[in-house]
């Protein structure tokens, strides 16, 4: 007997065919299945302001859909936004029932799509395998409630939890295979951050290398004071994707800022002391998850205002001792406060990744 929870995982696996294009618009599913249980129509959503994953579903099923099952990951819109309310399609094709794995957290629908079906006699369920729908767009849900991206902190260190030899020294830690763990992860977020101190001191590309992306990387710098040089390599490769310096509003009348901004790069402002406010700012440029990469200052600053979202630890099997720039700046962290935890050897290197456990 096939269940509405298999065909659930059908509409799932078809809404990551989308997966790393539709930012800044969600992952989305839908299967149409016949009361024989024959699928006649399966369809995901491609990109943002493309049609959605309910409407191509039903435009495959045709004549077939009267009657039907649908299945989505996400509730169906029932908004006017760029492309119709998919409810109305569903209404119109005569859909017996809708089988929606989460609740939009979308404002403009927020269970506005299921109330409209029940009005208009479509049978609905709602919370089929949503832990896996959610955890598929977790991006697009932490931007949707908290107006802010899905933030990844990631970070090297040796046995002894330290990220560098000393303060302001690079210190290459992991291996290859675990730096190529690092690349993929690039390629799934929409942007990644730095604080100005590792521009300066690395001069990184910040691109994603030797892996498949389908869209540009956002490059974000937190950089209160201005610091970024203009001929730093990130501002040279700005064909890899655009770059976002964040400073404060004190600094946006500068020359340097002119200079940046001449080069083409964007500077905006945020509240300095409000890390918050600066990802936010990082809305405009279609982010919903971020890859928080360094240094150090920014990784401590981001853990104090309770953003970080998930967290990605490389450990190389080093010491470097107590004169060691430490993870967090020594505050008490432990794996025990990750949930989801996922931990593999990569290389001579060990991989941790788990989200952080918030009681809010
Ligand atoms: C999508 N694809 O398959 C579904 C979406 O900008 P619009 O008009 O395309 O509307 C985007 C909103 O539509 C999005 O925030 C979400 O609430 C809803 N569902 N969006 O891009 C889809 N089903
Ligand atoms: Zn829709």
């Amino acid at each position: 007997m096939v269940t509405d929870t298999d065909y659930m995982e059908r509409a799932l696996l078809v809404a990551r065919r989308g997966c790393g294009r539709t930012a800044p618009n969600p992952l989305v599913g839908a299967v149409v299945v016949t009361p024989e249980g024959v699928v006649v129509g399966s369809a995901h959503h491609e990109r943002s302001g493309e049609p959605h994953a309910e409407a191509l579903a039903l435009a495959a099923a045709g004549e077939r859909a009267r009657g039907s099952t649908l299945y989505c990951t996400l509730e169906p819109c029932c908004h006017h936004g760029r492309t119709g309310p998919c409810v109305d399609r569903i209404v119109a094709a005569g859909v017996a029932r809708v089988v929606a794995a989460i609740e939009d957290p979308d404002p403009r629908v927020r269970g506005g799509g299921v109330r409209y079906l029940e009005a208009h006699d479509v049978d609905v369920s709602v919370g089929v395998r949503s832990a896996e729908a959610r955890k598929l767009n977790r991006g697009f849900f932490t931007a949707m409630t908290e107006r802010r991206p899905f933030i990844i902190l990631k970070a090297a260190t040796s046995l002894d939890g330290r990220m560098a030899a000393a303060p302001g020294r690079r210190t290459k830690l992991t291996s290859p295979p675990a730096d190529r763990v690092a690349q993929m992860t690039r390629a799934e977020v929409d942007a990644i951050a730095v604080g100005s101190g590792t521009v300066l001191i690395d001069d990184p590309l910040l691109t994603a290398r030797e892996v498949y992306r389908a869209r540009p990387l956002v490059r974000a710098i937190c950089d209160r004071r201005l610091r970024t040089p203009p001929s730093a390599r990130v501002v040279a490769t700005l064909e890899n994707g655009p770059v976002v310096v964040l400073t404060t509003a004190a600094q946006l009348d500068s020359d340097r800022a002119a200079r940046l901004t001449e080069r083409g790069v964007h500077v905006r402002a945020f509240d300095g002391d409000d890390l918050v406010s600066g990802f936010r700012a990082l809305r405009e440029f279609e982010v919903n998850s971020l890859l928080l990469e360094g240094g150090a200052a920014l990784q401590t600053a981001a853990w104090d205002a309770d953003v970080v979202d998930a967290v990605h630890l490389y450990i190389a099997p080093v010491v470097l001792g107590s004169e060691g720039v430490p993870f967090l700046d020594g505050r008490q962290f432990t794996v025990a406060d990750l949930e989801n935890v996922e931990a593999f050897s990569c290389g001579p290197d060990t991989v941790i990744q788990g989200d952080v456990h918030r009681s809010h």
